[in-house]
C-alpha cells in the first residue's frame, strides 16, 4: 500500500508556499500537469510542466469555467490501479496516471466578505477544483490529495522523510482533511445562498417547527429524529421545554437502567422526585412524596413497565409527559383520560456521545459525561466506613447529582431522593436549599447521605450536613483543602468517600 508519487496535478488559486513543494517533487522526478496561472508559476521556476490542455486537447473554455473538467484528467485521478478493467481503459483512452493532486480553491468566502457583486461571487464558486479534491479524496487508495495551503508543510515533511512515498494511512488522512475542506466550502456557498434563512423556514414546512421556543415570543425548532426514539401514544405536541425535560429525564433514568423499578419526576430539567422500590407504583408514590409541589406539571419517567395500579396513581397528578419503555393496555387507557397529557413509549436507542450548544459566535462540543460512579470507584477517606446501605444510597445520590444542574447537593436515603439544592451559585447555598426543602416536606435527614457534584473547598458543607443528620458523604475529592473536610468528618463520625470524578453540569 506504499506508493511513490510519480506525477502531480497542481491547480492553485494562491501560489503562496508552493515553490518548495514543487522543487522537492521535481528533485524526486515527478511529472507536473497544471492549469494556466499555476503552469506559468512552475515554468517560471525553471521546472518543466505539462499544460492540462495538452492532456485534454481542449483549451480552457468559457472564461476558465471549464479547465480541468475532462475525462482524461478525472480518469487519471479516479482509476483503480488494482482494477483490471480500469487499467485496460487507461491504456485504451491514453489517460495519464495522476498520483498527487494539489488544489487551492477559488477564495469564495473572502470574495463574499469583500462585498463583491453577485456576479463576482458566483464566478468564485470553484467547480473544477472542488471536483478534483473530491475525486482524489475518493480514490485515496491510489491518490494523494492536498486540498489546502494548510497541508503544504505536512506534505513536504512527508515526501522528504519518506522519499516521495506515502502509505495508505497517510493518503486516507489527507482524504479526510480534503472532505473537511470540501464540506466547509460547500457550506459557505450554502450560507451565501440561504439568505433570510430560506432553508430554515422551509423546515417549518417539513414539520419540525415547535409551537414556540423557550417563551411564546421566541421561535423554536427541533432538528432530530424524535420518532426513532419514541412512539407517541397520546397527547398534545411536545414543546421546546418539554423536549428539554424529556432529554433530561431520559439521561437520568439511563443511570437506573437494569435496576429495580425506578421512577423519576423532573421539573426544569432537574429531578424533584426519584425512588427505587420493588414495585413501580411504590417507586412512583415515593418519588412524588419527595416534592409534591414541584411535581405539578412535571415530566414523569419510569425505567420499566407502567401497570394499571401505577397509572391510577399518576392519573391523580397533573403532569405534562409520561415516559416508559412499555405500558399495560389498561394503564394506557387510564393515562389517556387527560386529553393533553403526552404519553411516550421509549424505544431502545443509543443517544449521541457528543453534546453541542451555541457559544458566542460559534459552538461548544464535548463528549457526554459517561462515567457513572459505582462501588469500585469509591475510596473511603475517613475512619468511619459507610455501611452497605449507605454505599447504595451514596451511589444513588451521586447518579442524581450527575444529572442535576451545578452547583448541586443531593440528599438520599433508602434509594429515595429526599431533597436537592440545584443550580446554585455556591455549594453552601445548594446545601442550605436542600436542608430547607427536606424540612419543608417533613423528612428527617437522620441517617441520610449526601452527594456533591464537586469537591468541598472548605469544611463548612460537611459541618452543615452533619448538623442536619447526614451520616455519609460522596464527593469527587481533589481540593487542596480536602483534609479539613476529612478531619471534620473524623471528629464527628461521618463517613466520606471520594470518587475521583467531578460531575459538573452547567
Ligand atoms: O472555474 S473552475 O471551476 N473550472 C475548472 O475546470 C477548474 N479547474 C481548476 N475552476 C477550476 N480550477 C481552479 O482554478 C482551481 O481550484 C484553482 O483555484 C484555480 C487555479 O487556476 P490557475 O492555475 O489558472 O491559476
Amino acid at each position: 500500500t506504499t506508493k511513490t508519487i510519480k506525477s502531480a496535478l497542481i491547480s492553485v488559486f494562491s501560489k503562496d508556499g508552493l515553490e518548495p513543494i514543487v522543487r522537492k517533487l521535481h528533485e524526486q522526478n515527478v511529472t507536473f500537469y497544471s492549469t494556466g496561472g499555476t503552469e506559468d508559476f512552475i515554468k517560471n521556476l525553471g521546472i518543466p510542466v505539462v499544460p492540462v490542455e495538452d492532456v485534454t486537447s481542449y483549451p480552457s473554455i468559457l472564461g476558465g469555467r471549464v479547465k480541468t473538467l475532462h475525462p482524461k484528467i478525472f480518469g487519471g485521478i479516479l482509476n483503480r490501479q488494482d482494477h483490471e478493467g480500469d487499467v485496460q481503459q487507461m491504456e485504451e483512452y491514453n489517460i495519464p496516471q495522476i498520483d498527487l493532486v494539489i488544489v487551492d480553491l477559488y477564495p469564495f468566502e473572502k470574495t463574499v466578505a469583500s462585498g463583491a457583486s453577485e456576479a463576482d461571487i458566483i464566478e468564485k464558486i470553484d467547480i473544477g477544483g472542488i471536483s478534483l479534491i473530491r475525486a482524489a479524496a475518493k480514490n485515496f487508495k491510489d491518490t494523494v490529495i492536498v486540498a489546502s495551503v494548510d497541508q503544504y508543510s505536512s506534505l513536504l515533511d512527508l515526501i522528504t522523510e519518506q522519499n516521495g512515498t506515502t502509505t495508505l494511512e497517510d493518503r486516507k488522512l489527507f482524504a479526510t482533511k480534503a472532505f473537511h475542506v470540501s464540506s466547509h466550502y460547500d457550506t459557505a456557498i450554502f450560507n451565501y445562498f440561504n439568505t433570510d434563512d430560506t432553508i430554515f423556514k422551509q423546515s417549518i414546512a417539513d414539520g419540525q417547527v415547535l409551537r414556540y421556543g423557550e417563551n411564546p415570543h421566541q421561535k423554536g425548532f427541533f432538528f432530530g429524529d424524535f420518532d426513532a426514539m419514541f412512539t407517541k401514544l397520546h397527547g398534545k405536541e411536545l414543546s421546546y421545554n418539554n423536549l428539554l425535560d424529556v432529554d433530561a429525564a431520559v439521561n437520568l433514568i439511563l443511570e437506573f437502567k437494569n435496576e429495580d423499578p425506578t421512577f423519576a419526576i423532573l421539573k426544569h430539567n432537574n429531578a424533584c422526585g426519584l425512588a427505587t422500590r420493588s414495585t413501580m407504583k411504590d417507586a412512583y408514590l415515593t418519588a412524588l412524596a419527595g416534592d409534591p409541589t414541584s411535581a405539578f406539571g412535571g415530566v414523569l419517567i419510569a425505567n420499566g413497565n407502567i401497570d394499571e395500579a401505577t397509572a391510577l396513581e399518576i392519573n391523580k397528578l397533573f403532569c405534562e409527559v409520561v415516559i416508559a419503555p412499555s405500558y399495560d393496555e389498561k394503564a394506557i387507557a387510564i393515562l389517556e383520560e387527560k386529553k393533553n397529557r403526552i404519553i411516550l413509549v421509549q424505544n431502545e436507542v443509543e443517544l449521541p456521545n457528543r453534546q453541542v450548544r451555541t457559544c458566542l459566535n460559534g459552538i461548544l462540543v464535548q463528549d457526554k459525561n459517561n462515567i457513572t460512579d459505582n462501588k469500585e470507584h469509591l475510596k473511603t477517606v475517613t475512619n468511619t466506613t459507610p455501611s452497605e446501605q449507605e454505599i447504595e444510597d451514596l451511589i444513588f445520590a451521586s447518579k442524581v447529582c450527575k444529572n442535576t444542574k451545578s452547583n448541586t447537593i443531593v440528599f438520599a436515603k433508602n434509594k429515595t431522593l429526599i431533597a436537592s439544592g440545584t443550580g446554585q451559585t455556591s455549594r453552601v447555598d445548594a446545601l442550605k436549599q436542600a436542608v430547607e426543602k427536606a424540612e419543608n416536606f417533613g423528612f428527617s435527614l437522620e441517617g441520610a447521605v449526601m452527594a456533591s457534584d464537586a469537591f468541598f473547598p472548605f469544611p463548612d458543607c460537611v459541618e452543615l450536613a452533619k448538623n442536619a443528620g447526614i451520616t455519609a458523604v460522596i464527593q469527587p475529592g481533589g481540593s487542596i483543602k480536602d483534609q479539613l473536610s476529612i478531619d471534620y468528618c473524623n471528629e464527628n463520625k461521618v463517613a466520606m468517600v471520594f470518587t475521583g470524578t467531578r460531575h459538573f453540569k452547567h
